[in-house]
């Protein structure tokens, strides 16, 4: 959740505009000072935009306003974090309908790599949604427009942004302003080349969460009571799919989990909770280290219904993992896809890998991470007295900490960034001292 220090940075401003197109053509004075007008925005109060210029070969030109909604967001331990955005596309008129907007993810050299959003605009010019990336120093992403075929690049930086608001002004000579044909065999207003379901009108996107990889969720499982903070009660390693239709809401999810630590004498069961308004069709399998298959299973799932992902922890991994000294072992793996019965915009479904949570079986306790669960104070159920969790996730192959090792002492900066509420130190999982975590 956002607190209230919020405030809106504002680029440009176009107003009053009532130039004719009829008349704008490259010779005319008019056109001439539409252009100038048009120019990229230098920055302003620190936000950066960086907008590529004027195009010379199609006479096609654009600018970008910044709306964003900056401030801070409540420190849940997260490693992640979920921008909401709203786009608008427009000509200096007219909002664009139909028009492909993309958010690309940057990688540490401004490499561009996956799509962590893509929609197309509604008739107002709007796209709508969320995205979710790794937390790093310096976030940027990358938005991209598709219009007439052509592509528009622009960089955003994230750094103090909470939501990310722009409006994107697009002008083409009417010279030139013809649209090319496009193939799209499903009619759903995403061409084949850009549709990763080109005959399925119900889907055209597939996000992977995390993009690459996958997140490393670590449990502490002695709930209420305090854990000794080596994590490693209960690990599992987690990636999501989302398929996104053109309006990119989510039509199908899917989740895959594999069982890699168990570091406790406790036994414990893996289960998901969706929104209450998610409801449809589901398929689970669950599958031994060696590839074989010992559960299969499709039912539907009523709204508010949790789902057992994996069975008891004792059964489902053949040692600790947790010791110096142990070769690394996977795990049982689990898998499920549900087709939902509405599609749901995605900050509704909430921010993968969505509300994981062990069950122990001895204390027959739920044990969830951050921000799901309020006590009637509107303190967070699961935060304990000294302000720790019980769980949380980290980015990629994290390497937990050693039986009876604490997180603190195995990661350096862990402190700094947790201290800091997470502000400083956001990649505090890369620096570890080998000597106390498990090596793969
Ligand atoms: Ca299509
Ligand atoms: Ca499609």
């Amino acid at each position: 959740m956002n607190y209230i220090n919020k405030f809106k940075s504002l680029g440009l401003l176009l107003v009053g505009f009532s130039l004719a197109f009829s008349c704008a053509s490259k010779e005319d004075p008019n056109y001439l000072w539409l252009m100038a007008i048009l120019q990229p925005v230098a920055p302003v109060d620190g936000s950066s935009q960086s907008l590529p210029g004027t195009d010379s070969t199609d006479e096609t030109t654009f600018s970008m306003t910044i709306e964003d909604i900056n401030g801070g967001s409540d420190f849940l331990f997260e490693n992640t974090t979920t921008y909401p955005l709203r786009i608008k596309v427009r000509d200096l008129i007219n909002p664009i309908s139909g028009t492909l907007v993309q958010i690309i993810e940057l990688d540490h050299q401004d490499v561009a790599g996956n799509a962590v959003f893509k929609a197309i605009t509604d008739e107002s010019g709007n796209v709508t949604g969320s995205f979710t990336i790794n937390n790093r120093e310096e976030p940027k992403v990358q938005l991209q427009v598709t219009y007439l075929a052509k592509d528009y690049f622009f960089e955003v930086n994230l750094l103090n942004v909470v939501e990310l608001s722009r409006d994107i002004y697009l002008f083409t000579s009417p010279l030139t302003q013809v649209a090319p044909p496009i193939q799209d065999a499903d009619g759903d207003g995403i061409q084949d080349s850009d549709d990763e379901y080109p005959n399925d009108a119900t889907r055209s996107t597939k996000l992977r969460i995390p993009s690459e990889s996958f997140y490393t969720v670590c449990y502490e499982d002695l709930f209420p009571k305090m854990g000794d903070a080596d994590f490693n009660d209960y690990i599992v390693r987690v990636f999501n799919e989302e398929d996104l239709d053109s309006q990119g809401r989510i039509t199908r999810i899917r989740g895959y989990y594999t069982h890699v630590a168990k570091g406790a004498g406790y036994n414990h069961t893996l289960h998901i909770k969706f929104p209450k308004s998610v409801s449809g069709n589901l398929t689970l399998k669950r599958t031994k280290p060696n590839g074989s298959e010992y559960y299969s299973n499709s039912s539907y799932l009523q709204k508010d219904e949790s789902l057992m992902i994996l069975p008891e922890s004792n059964t489902t991994i053949s040692q600790s993992n947790t010791n110096q000294g142990q070769s690394f072992t996977l795990g049982d793996k689990a898998e499920w896809e549900l087709v939902l019965d509405n599609p749901v915009p995605k900050l509704e479904m909430g921010n993968a890998p969505y509300d994981l949570f062990i069950h122990v079986k001895n204390t027959n306790l739920d044990i969830h991470r951050l921000g799901f669960y309020k006590n009637a104070d509107g303190s967070d159920k699961y935060l304990d007295p000294a302000g720790f969790p019980w769980a949380f996730l980290i980015p990629g192959e994290f390497s937990w900490p050693l039986e009876k090792k604490n997180i603190n002492n195995a990661y350096s900066f862990f402190d700094d960034w947790y201290i800091s509420s997470g502000v400083n130190y956001k990649e505090w999982y890369l620096t570890k001292d080998t000597s106390q975590v498990f090596s793969f």
